[in-house]
């Protein structure tokens, strides 16, 4: 039961017992060894902290404001695809967390329900308490077929746009493609035609099905379509990208590197993070950074505070909570960050999220050991 639960770990344990296999193998997969979803995890572990003592704090802030909307802590909902695959209601389960808990939810192009069905849940929400809706957009093989999308989500008042850049194909994801070939759906998958179908209940391992000419240029295009709410870059992996972001006209950008799934060896989004701090730190002044990638406790959410972020997105987490526990799940997963982010700041000292700063952690075992500063060449 979800009462024994007491971290997202055991959520996901819990969960993992419940999955069909397609679901557990799509859910968990990442790309060729894996390195990258086990880096994601161990970069997290390898930042220690520095508390101070003795210091008031009774009472907490940790209000902010995710991609312009406001947020009642410093967590979103990461875009994850088709999350019936987990439980029959997938993202309503979302939708409902996000509004009873006041949190954004990112909903991405691949969700099993329809923008305009997520969007209704999340409104008729009886129990809301705030939150916001953002969609995550992948520009499709045919890249007019953008537009239509863009359009779709401006009409149904998304709050933000984030778009997906490290999938010009999809990563190599042995798991799930050991499942497809062993399976009668394979055929079924390979004769859709490309940019033209949901993964619906299949996991998706095509590797074709985007749009692999978008460039830095289509962003003035997008920008139109969109109008002047936030668009965020999703998928940056390099401080040279983060700082070229800062010349276009972007609000921010969201570092990841797609939880493993898309390049094998790539950097975490910490690394990422630790990158931009000693080579442009610029960046974090002119554009809001945000980051995921195998966050599985609020001490991590408080780490990438201190390095510069602004929230936190957390996507197979809350995949794991619906599939165990449909709403319930989320809403406990939500309570457990919620909670492991004020404990952490309490213990650090901290009372407020906009204190933290990178004299409350100790980055230098993990930034040794990446290189990081030893390397000058630039690509
Ligand atoms: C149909 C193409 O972000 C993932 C998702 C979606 C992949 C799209 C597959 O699994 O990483």
């Amino acid at each position: 039961p979800l009462s024994i639960c007491q971290s997202l770990d055991d959520i996901r344990a819990a969960a993992e017992v419940k999955l069909s296999a397609r679901a557990r193998t799509y859910f968990a997969s990442g790309a060729e060894s894996m390195t990258s979803v086990r880096n994601n995890r161990l970069h997290w572990e390898a930042i220690s902290f520095y508390p101070r003592i003795l210091r008031n704090v009774s009472s907490l802030s940790m209000t902010c404001r995710v991609m312009g909307s406001p947020s009642s802590l410093p967590i979103f909902i990461a875009p994850a695809a088709a999350a019936k695959l987990g439980h029959p209601e997938g993202e309503l389960c979302l939708a409902r967390g996000a509004a009873r808990m006041a949190i954004p939810q990112c909903v991405c192009t691949y969700s099993s329900f329809t923008n305009e069905e997520i969007v209704q849940c999340f409104e008729n929400e009886p129990l809301r308490r705030g939150g916001a809706l953002f969609f995550q957009l992948y520009v499709p093989k045919i890249k007019k077929e953008a537009e239509h999308l863009i359009k779709r989500a401006k009409s149904l008042n998304f709050q933000a746009l984030v778009i997906t850049v490290d999938s010009p194909v999809i990563g190599k994801r042995e798991d799930d493609d050991r499942l497809r070939t062993s399976t009668e759906h394979r055929n079924e998958i390979e004769s859709q035609p490309p940019g033209k179908y949901l993964p619906g209940e299949e996991a998706p391992t095509l590797r074709g099905v985007h749009c692999s000419t978008l460039e830095w240029s289509d962003i003035p295009w997008i920008r139109t379509l969109w109008g002047s709410k936030p668009i965020i870059l999703k998928g940056i992996q390099s401080a040279e990208d983060a700082y070229e972001a800062t010349k276009h006209d972007l609000d921010g950008i969201y570092l990841s590197n797609h939880g493993g799934r898309q390049l094998d060896f790539a950097p975490s989004s910490v690394q990422t993070l630790l990158e931009i701090n000693a080579k442009y730190p610029q960046v974090l002044k002119m554009l809001d950074i945000y980051v995921d990638g195998g966050v599985s406790r609020g001490s991590d959410v408080v780490k990438a505070l201190c390095l510069g972020a602004k929230a936190v997105g957390i996507g197979r987490g809350f995949m794991y909570a619906l599939s165990a526990y449909g709403t319930d799940g989320v809403l406990r997963a939500i309570e457990f960050l919620s909670d492991e982010i004020q404990t952490t700041l309490r213990l650090l000292g901290v009372t407020d999220i906009a204190q933290l700063n990178p004299a409350y952690i100790n980055t230098r075992r993990l930034a040794n050991e990446l290189g990081i500063g030893h390397v000058k060449a630039v690509i």
